[in-house]
């Protein structure tokens, strides 16, 4: 991989920011996009924009075969058996949504219990909670070791009889943890429970094989791995999909409307209603393409390394705490911290006086704040465009950080 030949791909990164080069570390937020897929988004909307599935014309049978030709790509890009079994949704949020709102609603039933961990994003949380409330479900939260990992024993003590739903994220957008969901998706089989996969912080940085997880749903977004915001996917296998409910009625998705019944289309677009998010399904395409290209063990790799250099780097910086596993090789590119006692909102302000992009805040995971004993972090998190010098420069502007703080040292 040439580093300077992946940077010359993202226009955004050539910039200054507060008279500083910009050191983008912020792509657990969102990703950066290469130009390519700002060019297919460009070329959809001058060339050939139209609505896709309607009528026979020239530029509406272009717009169908590019948004549907997306569909493939993510298919391949995630080794499901068919297309059918691809949902595109407005990202994981919405995704993990749909398995609650229609499989979960209406599967589930007083007494049954539903499986995630201590360390999930609020939309891996916050559904299970509004259907356990609607079904009279319970839901059960698997512990975390001390250092941010997930033990498959407390995994087995938690998943009984009575789960019905075991849903954990791939990685952790805080702790940077690599969670086993392969391993814990055999036990919650065993159990006869479905297992959810969030893979909004997995699926841009390794790869995914659905069919070897032997997950039954797959949530991630585009936006996370240089696509467009706005654009998702839900991967659920043919046999779940077919026997559930939509949860959008309208347009797109319908086969048949009489008076009082209408009758759904097939899979997937059942689960589609409206008019899609077009330019986005084929950003994202785009996307897929430039990341295997790449290829996504060169990027593991590379962002696995970057990791490390990150680890040791910041552990020498005086008075920093770094939250989740120590180990570099049981993490993904991301590390979360504090610096003593400054408040991280403080770290982001003067790291970003010095171009420097992080990320402060609960991050979307405040049962995981309290769980670390912490109302906020920073974190800095790297994709394929990430350098070396970009962590040097952010473990400078920390010792600057402390300096400008020194009272509290
Ligand atoms: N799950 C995880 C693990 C995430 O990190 C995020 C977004 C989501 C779900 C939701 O994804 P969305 O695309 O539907 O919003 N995480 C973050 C973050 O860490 N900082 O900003 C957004």
């Amino acid at each position: 991989m040439n580093i300077k030949d992946i940077r010359n791909q993202f226009p955004i990164l050539d910039q200054e920011v507060n008279g500083k080069p910009l050191v983008y570390l912020d792509s657990s937020a969102t990703s950066q996009k290469p130009i390519q897929v700002i060019e297919a988004v460009e070329r959809y909307y001058r060339e050939y924009n139209s609505n896709v599935h309607r009528g026979v014309h020239t530029l509406g049978t272009k717009a169908t075969d590019a948004y549907e030709g997306a569909r493939e790509k993510v298919r391949k890009f995630i080794n499901a058996k068919s297309m059918q079994e691809v949902i595109f949704t407005r990202g994981t949020t919405t995704s993990l949504n749909t398995v609650a709102a229609s499989y979960a609603a209406a599967n589930l039933k007083e007494g049954d219990e539903i499986a995630i961990t201590y360390m999930e994003h609020h939309s891996n949380i916050i559904p299970w909670q509004q259907v356990a409330k609607r079904t009279g479900a319970q839901l059960k939260y698997i512990p975390l070791q001390k250092d941010g990992t997930i033990s498959l024993d407390d995994v087995r003590a938690t998943v009984t009889d009575n789960t019905k739903i075991v849903s954990v994220v791939q990685v952790s957008n805080v702790l940077g943890t690599i969670n086993p969901v392969k391993e814990i998706a055999a036990i919650a089989h065993q159990h006869g429970a479905i297992m959810v996969v969030d893979g909004a912080q997995s699926a841009p940085h390794m790869k995914i094989d659905v069919q070897d997880l032997d997950c039954d749903f797959f949530a991630f977004s585009g936006h996370k791995m240089c696509a467009p915001t706005g654009i998702g996917v839900l991967y659920g296998k043919k046999h779940l999909l077919e026997n559930m409910e939509p949860i959008e009625f309208g347009g797109e998705m319908i086969d048949f409307v009489h008076l009082y019944e209408s009758t759904w289309k097939e899979l997937p677009w059942k689960f589609e209603g409206g008019t899609p998010i077009i330019a986005g399904a084929i950003g994202l395409g785009t996307a897929i393409d430039f990341l295997n290209d790449v290829g996504l063990d060169v990027i593991t790799e590379y962002e696995h390394n970057l990791s490390a250099y990150a680890l040791e780097k910041l552990s020498a910086v005086e008075g920093i705490t770094i939250y989740g596993p120590h180990d570099a090789s049981k993490r993904a590119g991301l590390v979360t911290f504090n610096l003593a006692d400054v408040h991280p909102h403080d770290v982001a302000t003067v790291l970003d006086a010095e171009g420097i992009a992080v990320r402060a805040g609960h991050h979307c995971a405040q049962p995981l704040m309290r769980w670390l004993e912490v109302t906020a972090t920073a974190r800095a998190s790297f994709y394929l465009y990430n350098t070396e010098e970009d962590i040097d420069k952010l473990v400078e502007g920390l010792v600057k950080t402390k300096e400008y703080f020194s009272d509290v040292f």
